[in-house]
C-alpha cells in the first residue's frame, strides 16, 4: 500500500487481498532459501497475475532476499529492482517474467512437467519440486489458462498447486459483468482436485495446503475466497482499489483500521521474525537435501555427473560438425533434414527434450528413440501438448526457466501467431526456448491461404531479442539447431519448408560455421551488377534466377541469410563485404518492407504483399512470381 502509494502507481488490491494466503504458503509451505535462490530443489513460485507485483517484492522482502526496503521504496523507477510487473533477471528471486495474464499459470504447468522430467530421468525423488501459482480471474478467464489446465489435468501433475485470487473483481468491476462460469466444475472436468476456502481465515488456508501437498494423483486448485484491498475501509471489495494508489487519506484510514502504526513503510517485528524463522527452517531443508545430494553422487557418480552436466547445459565442442553429418547431404525439406538433425541433437544434449501442438507427423520433431511424456511415464522425451499452440508457449518457457532442459515445440509457421505472446516472453527473459515452425511459405499449395504464411517471417522478427532462422538446405538447418542449443540469451526460432530443396552450390571449403554468421556468399559473381539476398528455399530460387542474369551478360552474386538478427551482429566490414557494393535485392516469399534495410528501395524487395491461393505449389509459385524467369525478370527492370 505504501510502495503503491510513494510510486503513485500499481496494483494495491491484490497484493492486500492475497497477503493472508501469501503469508501461509511462504512461512509454512513453500520451500525457498535466500541463502541460495537458485536451489535446484527449491519450489518455485509463481505470481501469475503480475500486476500483483508488489506482493512478490514484499514476500522477497521479508523472506530476506535482496529486496530490501529502499527497493521496495523505488518501485516502479528506473532500473529499480522492483519493477511494475516482475521481471526474471532483475530480480532475485523472481522465477518468470508475468503481466500478461495468463501466461504465468502456463510457465507453472511448464515448470510441474519439468520438475517430473527432472526427476524421473535422473531417479531423484529430491529434484520433484512442487510448483505454487496464484491466479486471479483474469488468468482463469484468459484461453490459456484453460489449455494448460487441461494438459495438467491429463498429464496428472500432482505437483502443481494452483492459488485461486477468488475476489470477484477484475478492472471493470464485478466479474458478473462478464462471466458466471463455474471455475470449480471447469477444474474437475480438467482432472484437477479442488478446494474452496475462506481466504483470510489462516486454519484453512494452512488445512487446504495441506491436503494440496500432500496429494499425488492430480493437479490441486485452490478457491480463495478474497476481498480485493482487505483492510481498506472504504475501498476493499471496489474496483477501484485494483489498479490505483489507495490514497493518502485511505492509506491512513487503513492503517487506522488494523491497527498499524501511521509511519510509512512500517514492518511489524513480529511478521520479520515470522518470516526469519521459516527461513532459517527453509535452510536447514537445503543443507538436508544437499547432504542427501552428496550420498545420491557417491552411490550413482555417472548418473550425478550427466546431472550435472544437464544442469549446466554443456554442448558438445562439435555440436555444429555432428549436426551437419546427421542432416545428410541428400537434398530434401528442411523440417525433415530438421527431423535428422533432431535425432542426433538427443543423443547429444541430454536437456534437449522436444513436441508438437498435434502436428510431428508434418513438422518431424519427434524424437524416435525415446517414449512420449505422459501420466504414467515421466522419462518420456516427447511432448504431447495437444492442439494448444498458446499454452505450448508458455509450457516451453516453463521448462526452461526451471532450469536444465533445452525444449523445443512445434506447429506451422502460420500458426505462430498463436503462441506470439509467449515467443516475446521468452525474448524479453533472455531464456533459450525453440520455436520451430514448418510449411513456412505460400509453397504449402493447396491447402490455401489459411495455411500459408505471408506476414509471419516480418512479424517474428519485429520482436526484440528473438533469433528468426530460416535455412535453405541440410547445413543450414544443422547450423539453425546448433545456433538454438548454443544461445544462452535469448530464444530461436526456426521456419523450416514443407517441400523439397535442391543442393546448394557451396564452394568447395565452405562450412556450416559461415551460417552461424547469419549470412554469406553463397555464389560469387566477378563485376557483379546485383546482390539477392535470399533465405530458406528462396535460396535455391535466387542460385537460377542468377544463371539466368549471367547468361544475359548480367553478373550476380546470391548471399543466402538463415538468420538477419545473426547478420547485423557482425562486424561491419565483414557485413560489408557479405552485401557488395552492387545493387541490393532480398528474395523471400513474405512480407518484403523489412528488408529494405539492406536493399535501400521497396521496389528491389521481391516478396508477397497479398494472401496466397489455393492451388498446387507450383502453380501457386508461378502465380505469384516466385519463377527464376520471373525474378531475373524483376531484376533487370529494375536496374
Ligand atoms: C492478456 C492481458 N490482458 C489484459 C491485461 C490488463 N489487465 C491487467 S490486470 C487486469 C484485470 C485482472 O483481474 P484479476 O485477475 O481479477 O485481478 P484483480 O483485479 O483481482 O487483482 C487486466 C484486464 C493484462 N495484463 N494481460
Ligand atoms: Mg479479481
Amino acid at each position: 500500500m505504501d510502495a503503491v502509494q510513494k510510486a503513485d502507481s500499481g496494483h494495491p488490491g491484490m497484493p492486500m487481498g492475497m497477503a493472508d494466503v501469501a503469508a501461509v504458503l511462504w512461512t509454512q509451505f513453500l520451500k525457498w532459501t535466500p541463502q541460495d535462490p537458485n536451489w535446484p530443489g527449491r519450489d518455485r513460485f509463481v505470481l501469475s497475475g503480475g500486476h500483483g507485483s508488489m506482493l512478490l517484492y514484499s514476500l522477497l522482502h521479508l523472506g530476506g532476499f535482496p529486496v530490501s526496503l529502499d527497493d521496495l521504496k523505488q518501485f516502479r523507477q528506473l532500473h529499480s529492482r522492483t519493477p511494475g510487473h516482475p521481471e526474471y533477471g532483475d530480480t532475485v528471486g523472481v522465477e518468470t517474467t508475468t503481466g500478461p495474464l495468463g501466461q504465468g499459470f502456463g510457465n507453472a504447468v511448464g515448470m510441474a512437467i519439468a520438475a517430473e522430467m527432472e526427476s524421473a530421468r535422473f531417479q531423484n525423488t529430491n529434484l520433484r519440486n512442487r510448483v505454487f501459482v496464484t491466479v486471479g480471474d483474469g488468468d482463469l478467464m484468459e484461453g490459456i489458462s484453460y489449455e494448460a489446465a487441461s494438459l495438467a489435468g491429463h498429464l496428472k501433475l500432482a505437483n502443481l498447486i494452483c492459488l485461486f485470487d477468488d475476489n470477484g473483481i477484475t478492472i471493470e468491476g464485478h466479474t458478473d459483468l462478464a462471466t458466471s462460469e463455474d471455475i470449480k466444475a471447469r477444474f474437475l472436468s480438467q482432472g484437477w482436485a479442488v478446494q474452496s476456502i475462506d481466504g483470510h481465515d489462516h486454519d484453512q488456508i494452512h488445512k487446504a495446503l495441506q491436503a494440496a501437498v500432500a496429494a499425488t494423483d492430480k493437479p490441486q486448485l485452490i478457491c480463495c475466497r478474497t476481498t480485493i484491498g482487505k483492510g481498506s475501509p472504504n475501498k476493499a471489495n471496489t474496483h477501484d482499489v485494483h489498479g490505483a494508489p489507495l490514497g493518502k487519506d485511505e492509506v491512513a484510514a487503513t492503517k487506522k483500521a488494523l491497527g498499524m502504526p501511521a509511519e510509512d513503510f512500517w514492518v511489524d517485528p513480529q511478521v520479520r521474525t515470522i518470516f526469519q524463522q521459516a527461513a532459517a527452517k527453509n535452510e536447514q531443508l537445503r543443507l538436508r537435501w544437499l547432504g542427501e545430494l552428496q550420498a545420491w553422487e557417491a552411490k550413482v557418480p555417472d548418473v550425478a555427473r550427466s546431472w550435472r552436466a544437464f544442469r549446466a547445459r554443456t554442448m558438445p565442442g562439435d555440436l555444429l560438425e555432428q549436426l551437419v553429418a546427421a542432416a545428410g547431404a541428400e537434398p530434401a525439406a528442411t523440417r525433415a533434414l530438421s527431423g535428422n538433425v533432431i535425432q542426433k541433437a538427443a543423443e547429444l544434449v541430454p536437456g534437449f527434450t522436444s513436441g508438437s501442438a498435434d502436428l510431428d507427423p508434418s513438422t518431424k520433431t519427434r524424437i524416435k528413440k525415446s517414449t512420449s511424456f505422459t501420466a504414467k511415464d515421466r522419462t518420456g522425451r516427447t511432448l504431447h501438448f495437444g492442439i494448444r499452440e498458446h499454452a505450448m508457449g508458455a509450457i516451453l518457457n516453463g521448462i526452461t526457466l526451471h532450469g536444465g532442459f533445452l525444449p523445443a515445440g512445434s506447429t506451422f509457421l502460420v500458426f505462430a501467431d498463436y503462441m506470439r505472446t509467449p515467443m516475446r516472453l521468452a525474448s524479453l527473459m533472455k531464456i533459450p526456448a525453440t520455436f520451430v515452425f514448418t510449411h513456412d511459405s505460400l509453397m504449402v499449395g493447396e491447402d490455401g491461404p489459411t495455411h500459408q504464411p505471408v506476414e509471419h517471417l516480418a512479424t517474428l522478427r519485429a520482436i526484440p531479442n528473438l533469433h528468426v532462422f530460416r535455412p535453405a538446405d541440410g547445413a543450414e538447418t544443422a547450423a539453425a539447431w546448433t545456433h538454438a542449443l548454443s544461445r544462452r540469451d535469448g530464444p530461436v526460432t526456426m521456419a523450416l519448408t514443407r517441400q523439397n530443396l535442391p543442393k546448394l552450390p557451396h564452394t568447395a571449403g565452405w562450412s556450416a560455421r559461415e551460417a552461424l554468421r547469419g549470412g554469406y556468399v553463397l555464389v560469387d559473381a566477378p563485376g557483379a551488377k546485383a546482390t539477392i539476398v535470399a533465405t530458406g528455399a528462396e535460396v535455391s530460387l535466387a542460385v537460377d534466377a542468377a544463371s539466368q542474369l549471367a547468361q544475359k551478360g548480367t553478373p550476380v552474386r546470391v548471399v543466402s541469410m538463415p538468420c538477419v538478427e545473426l547478420f547485423l551482429q557482425q562486424p561491419e566490414s565483414y557485413r560489408k563485404q557479405v552485401l557488395g557494393s552492387a545493387a541490393i535485392f532480398s528474395l523471400e516469399m513474405g512480407r518484403p518492407e523489412w528488408w529494405c534495410q539492406f536493399t535501400g528501395r521497396l521496389d528491389r524487395c521481391i516478396g508477397q504483399t497479398t494472401f496466397g491461393a489455393s492451388a498446387p505449389a507450383k502453380l501457386v509459385a508461378e502465380h505469384f512470381g516466385f519463377t527464376a524467369g520471373k525474378v531475373a525478370e524483376r531484376v533487370l527492370k529494375a536496374l
